[in-house]
């Protein structure tokens, strides 16, 4: 046998330590990639003190450092690092060297699902659901005060902190499905480190850090897994246009055109005509996309290449890790658009099947479809956004029910709006909504008339494209108008000390239960029922504050019949018998009351009744 004489060699001699090494690189971003990749090339930023003077190099099969970009603030490098196909997922080193010293920053690819780049998207059959995770329910005591972040809990102050967090999303998520939801968009969840109002998130100080009062970076992937395995998607809110003031950046500008600067705080004109208009002027376009949105929102030069880059990465890269299905892009036409729309097209030549639903807050349909890829813009420009939100649908449902019956007025409102549909490039992929984190909510608008409530929920439910909910909205919520603190009410019953529990039917009052059980009864019927999703529409002229329209397809007929009027009224049926010949009765999908159709329906005051003919 032979023996084996064990040679005891000292650590240091196995693994040399230069006395001369040296930490250039404060910060690796991201910190690490994928193999896989349908770009080949990214981007990895180094920053520290004078780093640009370093010699950078690469050792890796299949891995060159094709380029090295710098700015004009010399603690930047931009390496641009190109993986062939065949490159084995692993760690690999870039040294950095300067005279004799030298660091290693271990770098890693990891190897990419082979199912991520067909992962498919929301559709017109999903119902999404869009909450505020500061303000939705609180699962973690611990993260609620952070060392180093401004702002404790403070639940009596509108503007602070309430300690809502990703742990107390992931524990209502069965709450979210059974209610009929199959997409949730949170609005985002990065690092948002300013003295006042972070609770919003989208001032973000570090993109790739989950702020830790919501959660830690692998909490993300965690409330990704819960929500698969319900059977809810998740959408990434897509921040494109700003940043916040307590961005890392700012303490040290990456490079002079990195934000678009003003001699002295310049908002932007909020004005989206100024995209659209035939007639705009070049003067009126620089201050819409170089103004800022807000003093605390350094505003983003997404045509400086690096930014773009930059960025990009950032949401492919939690995309990736999160296992996210779907974008929202925030306050799109405040950048140039020609740059937006690469900017979006270059994350989804990474997701083709990806569906991406655009902020464009315009006043008409005519200039929402301009935002709708796929229309056929005269200047040629297409947003690269499939979908679009539909803030005059909005304008309708906050006017249309508070509304005496007119030529153009109350339901008139709803058939001029869909008579203009033919705008549109793809009307399936509409997103409607009664309100958001940014609008009144519908029940100030309403003035928390439950017939009229209910009124708005049905047509949103039973409208072409796809429905989304407000977090709150399945209570009626209430709010302050003209208030931003005011749209933005904490859910009773996601903190413990609350006084009830809004989440049970419990802790639900009668009205809230009414409202609940409708809107759970409309979302679950048209989950299962493909004609409200993507089901042709015909619509006839209102007439006495009586609107009808039809969802139909080849299986099914939903007629829709709204009565806007402070009375009950009969509704002859005789005008409608296009789409009802054969049909003999109809069941009201929410009451289960059949209706015959060879005598007038009698429709109470202010109410939508839903049938199901057949
Ligand atoms: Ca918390
Ligand atoms: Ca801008």
């Amino acid at each position: 046998m032979k023996r084996i004489i064990l040679v005891l060699v000292p650590v240091f001699l196995l693994f040399p330590i230069h006395a001369k090494d040296q930490k250039w690189a404060q910060r690796v971003e991201p910190a690490f990639w994928w193999t896989g990749m349908n770009q080949p090339e990214f981007q990895v930023l180094l920053y520290g003190v004078d780093i640009s003077s370093c010699e950078i190099s690469v050792n890796y099969k299949g891995i060159a450092l094709s380029r090295k970009e710098l700015t004009t603030n010399p603690n930047y490098v931009f390496l641009y690092l190109k993986v062939d196909k065949e490159t084995l997922p692993g760690k690999f080193n870039i040294t950095l060297k300067k005279k004799s010293k030298t660091q290693t920053v271990v770098y890693e690819l990891k190897d990419r699902d082979t199912e991520s780049s067909s992962r498919s998207s929301f559709t017109n059959a999903d119902a999404l659901y869009l909450l505020m995770p500061d303000r939705f329910a609180n699962g973690n005591l611990k993260n609620d005060s952070v060392p180093g972040y401004h702002q404790g809990v403070h639940r009596n102050i509108p503007g602070a902190r309430h300690g809502g967090d990703i742990e107390g999303i992931i524990s209502k998520i069965s709450y979210l499905a059974d209610l009929g939801i199959t997409t949730l968009w949170t609005t985002p969840l990065f690092d948002n480190n300013d003295s006042q109002y972070s609770y919003h998130h989208y001032a973000c100080s570090d993109y790739y850090k989950i702020d830790p009062r919501l959660g830690k970076n692998e909490d993300y992937r965690r409330l990704s897994d819960s929500c698969h395995s319900k059977g809810v998607k998740l959408i990434i809110d897509v921040v494109p246009n700003h940043c916040g003031s307590s961005h890392w950046w700012l303490k040290d500008v990456p490079s002079t055109d990195w934000f678009n600067t003003w001699p002295t705080y310049t908002s932007s004109n909020y004005r989206m005509t100024a995209w659209t208009d035939p007639h705009a002027s070049a003067a009126d376009q620089y201050r819409l996309t170089h103004g800022w949105f807000a003093p605390n929102m350094p505003d983003l030069n997404l045509q400086n290449p690096l930014l773009f880059d930059y960025l990009r990465q950032v949401y492919v890269f939690w995309i990736e890790l999160a296992n996210i299905d779907g974008i929202r892009v925030d306050t799109y036409p405040y950048n140039d658009i020609r740059t937006a729309a690469r900017f979006i097209q270059s994350i989804r030549s990474e997701y083709p099947n990806m569906n991406v639903v655009g902020e464009c807050w315009v006043k008409t349909p005519a200039e929402i479809a301009y935002y709708q890829s796929g229309t056929k813009n005269k200047d040629g420009f297409d947003s690269r956004l499939t979908s679009v939100m539909d803030f005059c649908l909005k304008d309708v449902f906050s006017s249309a029910f508070n509304e005496k019956e007119s030529w153009d007025g109350g339901m008139a409102r709803f058939y001029s709006l869909y008579a203009q549909d033919f705008v549109y490039a793809n009307q399936d992929l509409i997103m409607n909504f009664l309100d958001n984190h940014d609008i009144d909510r519908f029940s100030t608008v309403v003035k928390r008339d439950v017939n009229k409530y209910k009124m708005g929920l049905a047509m949103l439910l039973t409208a072409r494209g796809y429905p989304q909910i407000y977090y709150g909205t399945e209570i009626m919520l209430d709010g302050i108008p003209g208030d931003y603190q005011g749209h933005r009410f904490d859910f009773p019953g996601g903190w413990a000390e609350d006084k009830r529990n809004a989440y049970t039917a419990k802790g639900r009052t009668n009205v809230e239960n009414e409202v609940f059980n409708y809107l759970k009864t409309l979302l679950n019927y048209r989950k299962k029922n493909p004609v409200l999703q993507n089901g042709l529409m015909k619509q006839f002229i209102p007439e006495n504050g009586i609107y009808v329209n039809f969802r139909y397809n080849q299986d099914k007929t939903i007629m829709i019949i709204a009565n806007n009027n402070d009375q009950a009224k009969d509704v002859d049926l005789i005008r409608y018998c296009e789409m009802l010949s054969g049909k003999k009765a109809g069941t009201e999908i929410t009451t289960l009351k059949t209706y015959t159709l060879n005598q007038p329906v009698s429709v109470s005051a202010k109410t939508v009744l839903i049938l199901e003919v057949q």
